[in-house]
């Protein structure tokens, strides 16, 4: 077969941001677009000629036209063997699974994560290193670096290949091996949770309803819940990928789950309730008449983990990104266990898990995870629930009731404010960041500022430093407001405002979190003039 090598210019814009490159759909077909990048990848590796990339997307629109493309370049450029999941599918957290357990080189997921797909929506590419996790900042640096000098990519000449199948084919040279998307998967949780536990559970009469966002989780949550799990036929819904996700937003939060939450908040509501995002790495918890705030439920988690056979050993430590409440902090303390903070991404926990630092990891974006693989991983949250409500057989209200009575309770709410205009949410950003010395000691409606910073990450494992994470205000009665820019937009910026109080007494417990955080509320826009600079009189989404 023929290599081509096609010369190219350098296309302005292609730096990953907190999990990769995302644009619209419309820009990564432009002439070029995808293949600069990919390139840019691996001109950027080295040593993987011969090895294997494992390759698999969310199914969204574009996927498979990528994967062709991307299959054809990796073996033009040199790979040994290429695994693609069957039908391009590979959910994030299997993807991740699939390079550790087959020792890949490394891996592309092509997602654009919880972001909306179909031909108008996003898509995403991003690179995975040999310990499947998201590959570090030094790593997409240089890629940004080669996408910017890039000159030239090589690619096959070569018929589409047929994903459908299983088994494997040949490519110039290179093996390619479609594989099960859900069996590797599957095998991994077989070994951390007590299958036959939760299979009583369901046997009991429990009711569960999982959506799966019309996105990737849908195969794997029908294949482990309803048939080996044995939860009744209807316990998935919208369990079929599609291109554009049925239309759905597939960001499982309060807003876009609003399905979920009135089922789960009517009279005859399941016991458990839970979502996943477009790629499968996102999860969200709901028991009947119970919202759990994805910060509550990793620290839920983490007190409870050691009922999973997986975990019984107990954990090493747990790592928050910053914004994530300091409920799982409260936790570590009482385990006696390390909790580290880290920037927003799950590319920080990566040298924590692999150096046995920590065992489990969580965001307050509804990611939650563990050392099983170096992804946020939404079904395996859900499996973890679900083992410890079998082992405690007690409703999840109850769970959370007297999780809070023995920690006490971080009230919690992330405002966003989307697709904002770019420069005024970068100069609210500058400027409170030169106002940050000045801001320790002043008072705002009774709240008195105890230290402000611009959080930096020193990674105690190899030494690095992430600077500019996102801006905290701490007050002397424990709250905290912390202002931050998202990095996984398409348009325009997204302003991201996390709120967090504390509340030790019991008896103040059942509040309403936006009522619990109402103060707070008026000074984060008070101290940053959020309304003001934005033109925005609300946040577009509250979680
Ligand atoms: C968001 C979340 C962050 C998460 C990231 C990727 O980033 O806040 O916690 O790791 O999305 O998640 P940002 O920069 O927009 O705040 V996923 O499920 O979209 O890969
Ligand atoms: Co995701």
């Amino acid at each position: 077969m023929n290599i081509r090598t096609v010369p190219t210019r350098p296309i302005e814009g292609q730096r990953p941001g907190t999990s990769g490159l995302r644009k619209k759909v419309a820009v990564f077909q432009t002439p070029g677009y995808l293949e600069n990048f990919v390139q840019a990848i691996f001109d950027s590796l080295q040593g993987f000629e011969g090895k294997a990339l494992v390759l698999g997307g969310d199914g969204r629109f574009y996927n498979d036209r990528a994967i062709q493309t991307i299959a054809r370049m990796a073996a033009a450029n040199g790979f040994g063997r290429i695994l693609i999941g069957q039908r391009g599918l590979l959910s994030t957290p299997a993807a991740s699974c699939v390079i550790r357990k087959h020792q890949a080189f490394g891996g592309i997921i092509l997602s654009a994560s919880h972001n909306p797909g179909g031909p108008d929506g996003d898509f995403g590419i991003k690179y995975n290193t040999h310990n499947g996790g998201p590959a570090p900042e030094g790593i997409t640096e240089a890629i940004f670096a080669k996408t910017q000098e890039i000159d030239r990519y090589r690619i096959l000449d070569a018929p589409d290949l047929d994903l459908d199948r299983l088994g494997t084919t040949e490519l110039d040279g290179t093996n390619v091996e479609v594989i099960d998307p859900i069996a590797d998967y599957l095998e991994l949780m077989q070994r951390l949770f007590d299958f036959d536990r939760i299979r009583d559970l369901f046997g009991s009469g429990f009711r569960m309803r999982f959506d799966a966002m019309s996105a990737v989780t849908g195969p794997y949550a029908h294949a482990i819940l309803e048939r080996i799990l044995g939860a009744p036929a209807g316990t998935v819904v919208h369990g079929d990928p599609k291109p554009d996700f049925g239309g759905h937003h597939p960001d499982p939060n309060p807003v876009y789950a609003r399905d979920l939450i009135e089922a789960m908040m009517a009279p005859d509501a399941p016991d458990f309730g839970a979502a996943s995002d477009g790629d499968g790495d996102r999860n969200m918890i709901v028991g009947r008449g119970t919202y759990v705030t994805p910060s509550d439920s990793l620290a839920v988690l983490a007190a409870n983990a050691k009922l999973a056979p997986g975990y019984a050993k107990g954990l090493a430590g747990v790592a928050r990104s910053m914004p994530t409440s300091r409920a799982v902090d409260r936790v570590a303390e009482a385990l006696g266990i390390a909790c580290y903070e880290t920037p927003t991404g799950w590319k920080f926990f990566g040298n924590l898990l692999d150096a046995g630092m920590a065992t489990l990891c969580g965001e307050e974006s509804a990611g939650t995870g563990s050392d099983h693989v170096r992804e946020k991983d939404g079904l395996w949250a859900v499996l973890l629930w679900l083992d410890i409500l079998a082992a405690r057989r007690a409703p999840v209200a109850e769970i959370m009731r007297d999780h809070w009575a023995r920690h006490g309770r971080h009230y919690y709410s992330r405002h966003d404010y989307e697709e904002v205009d770019a420069e005024a949410a970068q100069r609210l950003v500058r400027d409170l960041r030169a106002r940050l010395g000045g801001l320790a000691g002043e008072a705002f409606g009774g709240l008195r500022v105890e230290k402000a910073d611009d959080f930096a990450y020193h990674d105690p494992v190899d030494g690095s430093t992430s600077e500019h994470q996102g801006i905290r205000v701490l007050f002397e009665d424990g709250s905290r407001i912390v202002y931050r820019l998202s990095g996984t937009g398409t348009a325009g910026a997204t302003l991201r405002v996390y709120l967090e109080a504390f509340e030790p007494d019991p008896g103040k417990h059942a509040q309403e979190p936006q009522e619990a955080l109402r103060p707070l509320i008026g000074v984060a826009d008070a101290i940053a003039g959020i309304k003001k600079r934005t033109g925005r009189s609300a946040p577009s989404v509250i979680t």
